[in-house]
């Protein structure tokens, strides 16, 4: 049954690449992105946003790519001014809601990676859901400074 649902996702996936947007069960999993590494690095965040349009709350618990040795779902916090990164266990989206990961906040964080990130380069990210299962997505690689704040984005003339 979860084998069924998983390849329509990825045929939904497919037919709707320009938008790069997935539904899988009742949850919508947009735009998942990376930003480049510079040469040598090890490490790099993934970010995308889960909605769920459902009616019971579900759990992100786990993420995993063949692009790295290591893949766990992180969190950036302000810790008496200055910003750490910590492990954590799940993240929860409950129905109604949005689970946002970003550059400050919540990622998935790839560490041995096997190669460089490179604008342009596009790998498979798996999600491990508690109720809805495991999907996979297609990560696009941007530039190092995606999804950036708009406090850290060029002023207009
Ligand atoms: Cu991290």
């Amino acid at each position: 049954m979860k084998l069924v649902a998983l390849f329509g996702a990825i045929a939904l996936a497919a037919g709707a690449a320009a938008a790069h947007d997935y539904q899988f069960h009742s949850l919508k999993i947009d735009h998942p992105f990376a930003r480049a590494t510079p040469p040598g690095a090890r490490s790099g965040g993934v970010f995308f946003t889960v909605e769920n349009t459902g009616t019971a709350p579900d759990r992100l618990l786990s993420v995993s790519s063949p692009m790295a040795g290591v893949a766990e779902l992180h969190e950036m916090r302000l810790d008496r001014g200055v910003m750490r990164m910590r492990a954590v266990p799940a993240m929860e989206v409950k129905p109604g809601d949005r689970l946002e990961l970003k550059p400050g906040g919540y990622h998935a964080m790839l560490t041995e990676l096997k190669q460089p990130l490179r604008v342009g380069d596009r790998f498979p990210l798996f999600l491990a859901f508690e109720k809805a299962g495991s999907v996979e997505v297609s990560v696009w690689v941007e530039g190092m400074a995606a999804g950036a704040a708009p406090m850290h984005q060029q002023p207009k003339p």
